[in-house]
């Protein structure tokens, strides 16, 4: 028997489990274990029936992701789900958790399948790019019926047991030991009913309209419509030709740049969470109850973050109208929610019990945890981290939401640097995943630990970063959004730029993110390091002047461009277009036509070589945790991977190439090519070495 996989005679039962930690991966040795396990079962005369299961949290997180890419290692998954599909004894599978992938595609080679309560099922292919390739796309239309085969497999969500057995996944929960109860069922007789037996109809007509559904929502995916294929052929072939059919898309699938974006982007989201230097023997602090400092969009929404983990807020206000407004304001984001049916009325007030509302920061003297959330400006920051200082209790973590300001000049403001940080969420706080961890020079290795823990328990991606203007998330933003504004100063349309960059897959192009924001916003930072007489402010342009206008964007109806009353959908303005020519005017700008390519590269090539600048200078550790920061918190396609997968798969010697044509014809010092970037590109690496 291998290390992976073993099994032992219970009475007549042979129970096989799969203990491959941390996840019970179907990799190469899991395989061929469970084949040999199966083999030896079958071959024992006192063995009746079979029952499989996992041993731990997990049946079976699926294939083994680190495998794709290399040279495939029999035997295959689906030989070994075949094998025991045509099992000469019946064999039970044991859902003892999570069965995700291959490793529900195993369950359904299995001729009957028992489910503990906390079991969760599902096909998550399409989220990497795939389709189920070892008949899960062919097995389980048998069992659920055609159209909840494609919602299963085409949105890729875990089903909990309930929803699985009422799916017809699973044939019965079984509370407490589910290996127990499974052998108890193969005593009662199960019967030897397999999955290919069953029959499939297929309806031409609702194929037709799940196609066009689909390909509705894809967005520039590839294996959605792949899914809806090999559901529909299953629906028209005998089963082993779907199955050949099955295998085919796959293999087009895993092929697919698409494919190496996206599991690129879900081993990135994990990298980041391991930050170096902080090893094991780093404990965070205990964080059991949290403090809030303003009531806005953003205090507001990190309070909701914390009350939906079940930890309990204090929030803090100046005055009671904006404290009330805060509270009510929380209550209408909970209640929408409730609405839409995704927690319960009672959810909603168990939930707005643990946020109590306050003026007196002396009800912070006990609390673990204090995030900031105030006006950006080091003035006010100042002040509160000095009151912070006063009343915390020694060891609380004192953290600021700033986005661009300088974490080692708050803590100055307090006794002890040591306990400062950066907790930089993204609007709405209460819904985006990534949060920007910023390390100050002095935040302790346990701070560090702290807020990257409380990041895995309110459900957020945690990146550790340093400090520098913008961080690792908003420095990108600033030097793209720099380039497409000066796209639109030589010649370009707003409107192109937008449109360039959301073919590329990005949600919205800059100009109307810009708007969504609020054009104030970005305004009043630089008029106020215009008055601090920061030298790297840039000179007002056009957009300044539209602020100035009091357009502010979507809030204000007209900002950029037009919005029409209750519509977000922004429209070409001609006020615009006056301001722009007058700028170019003014500038001595000599306008010309920009091709669409141009746009493109300007932006993305800014990005990698300012994400080059923020490895060299150790701001961010990997290359991977930029990519995590805007694949979670800027809508980066996660199919491209992130802005520096995307420079490597274009190859950084063209990156670099593209970039030294840029400054020959620019002259601007960003177009200067990152030192590493340059040395990475000659030496024909890429980030990762
Ligand atoms: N392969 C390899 N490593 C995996 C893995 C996998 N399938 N799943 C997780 N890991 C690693 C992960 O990188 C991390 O490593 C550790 O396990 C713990 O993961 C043929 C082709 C199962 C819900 O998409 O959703 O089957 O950082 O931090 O929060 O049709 O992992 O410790 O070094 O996420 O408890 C389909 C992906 C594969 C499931 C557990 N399956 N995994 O969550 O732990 S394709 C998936 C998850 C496939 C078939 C096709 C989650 C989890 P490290 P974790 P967790």
């Amino acid at each position: 028997m291998s290390e992976a996989v073993k099994w032992e005679r219970k009475g007549a039962v042979a129970v096989i489990t799969i203990d491959s930690p941390p996840v019970n991966a179907l990799g190469q040795a899991v395989r061929a274990g469970l084949k040999a396990c199966l083999e030896a079962a079958l071959a024992d005369d006192a063995v009746e029936t079979l029952v499989l299961t996992g041993a731990g949290k997990t049946f079976s997180a699926g294939a083994d992701i680190r495998e794709f890419g290399k040279p495939p290692q029999g035997p295959s998954l689906p030989d070994v789900i075949a094998a025991f599909e045509n099992a000469s004894k019946p064999v039970i599978a044991a859902i003892n958790g999570t069965a995700l992938g291959g490793g529900l595609e195993l369950a359904l080679g299995c001729h009957y399948r028992v489910a503990s309560p906390f079991a969760q099922v599902g096909l998550p292919e399409v989220k990497l790019g795939l389709i189920p390739g070892a008949g899960g796309t062919v097995r389980l239309p048998r069992l659920t019926g055609v159209q909840a085969a494609v919602d299963i497999i085409v949105d890729g969500s875990p089903l909990d047991a309930r929803k699985a057995e009422a799916a017809g996944i699973v044939d019965r929960v079984a509370e407490g030991d589910v290996v127990a109860a499974a052998c108890n069922l193969a005593a009662e007789g199960v019967g030897h009913r397999r999955t290919r037996d069953l029959p499939l109809e297929g309806d031409a007509a609702l194929f037709e309209g799940v196609k066009a559904a689909v390909a509705r929502k894809a967005r520039g995916l590839y294996s959605p419509l792949r899914c809806v294929e090999s559901i529909e052929a299953a629906s028209r072939l005998p089963f082993d030709e779907a199955i050949a059919n099955e295998r085919s898309l796959f293999l087009d699938c895993l092929n697919s740049p698409q494919r190496a974006g996206l599991i690129h982007a879900f081993f990135a989201q994990r990298e980041a969470a391991k930050v170096p230097g902080l090893g094991p023997d780093v404990k965070p602090r205990p964080v059991e109850s949290v403090g809030v400092i303003g009531a806005g969009t953003m205090g507001g929404g990190i309070a909701m973050c914390f009350a939906n983990a079940g930890l309990p807020v204090i929030l803090i206000e100046t005055v009671a109208p904006a404290l009330d407004r805060g509270l009510a304001t929380i209550r209408r984001n909970y209640e929408a929610t409730a609405a839409k049916g995704r927690i319960t009325p009672a959810e909603v007030e168990a939930r707005m019990a643990l946020i109590t509302g306050s003026l007196d920061y002396g009800d912070l003297a006990t609390v673990d945890l204090v995030i900031e959330a105030a006006f950006e400006s080091m003035a006010v920051k100042h002040e509160i981290f000095g009151k912070l200082d006063a009343i915390c209790k020694p060891g609380a973590v004192l953290a600021t939401n700033t986005s661009t300001l300088s974490i080692d000049e708050i803590a100055a403001a307090t006794r002890r640097p040591q306990d400062v940080v950066g907790m930089h969420f993204f609007s709405p706080a209460n819904v985006m995943r990534l949060l920007e961890n910023v390390r100050g020079k002095e935040t302790a290795p346990d701070v560090q630990a702290t807020v990257m823990d409380v990041a895995k328990r309110i459900g957020k991606v945690g990146v550790m970063v340093g400090v520098c203007y913008g961080f690792v998330g908003n420095r990108i933003l600033h030097a793209r959004n720099r380039e497409a504004i000066a796209l639109v100063n030589e010649g370009a349309t707003p409107q192109q730029v937008d449109k360039v960059l959301t073919g590329f897959g990005f949600a919205m192009g800059p100009f109307a993110t810009s708007d969504l924001a609020g054009l104030d916003v970005g305004w009043r930072i630089r008029e106020e390091r215009r008055k601090a007489n920061d030298p790297d402010v840039d000179a007002p342009n056009w957009l300044d002047a539209l602020a100035e206008k009091g357009r502010y964007g979507q809030k204000t109806g007209a900002g950029i461009y037009l919005y029409e009353k209750g519509s977000r959908t922004p429209i070409p303005d001609a006020e615009t277009d006056a301001l722009i020519a007058a700028y170019r005017a003014e500038a001595g700008i000599a306008t010309r036509d920009v091709p669409d390519r141009e746009i493109l590269e300007r932006c993305m090539f800014m990005m990698v070589n300012e994400g080059a600048r923020i490895l060299e200078e150790g701001i961010a550790s990997r290359a991977s945790d930029i990519d995590a920061v805007w694949l979670n918190g800027y809508g980066f396609p996660a199919y491209r991977g992130g802005p520096m997968f995307w420079g490597e798969q274009q190859g950084l010697g063209t990156v670099v190439a593209g970039i030294d044509a840029f400054h020959a014809r620019l002259g601007t010092p960003q177009w200067q090519a990152a030192g590493l970037l340059r040395k990475l590109a000659d030496e024909g690496k890429g980030f990762s070495g």
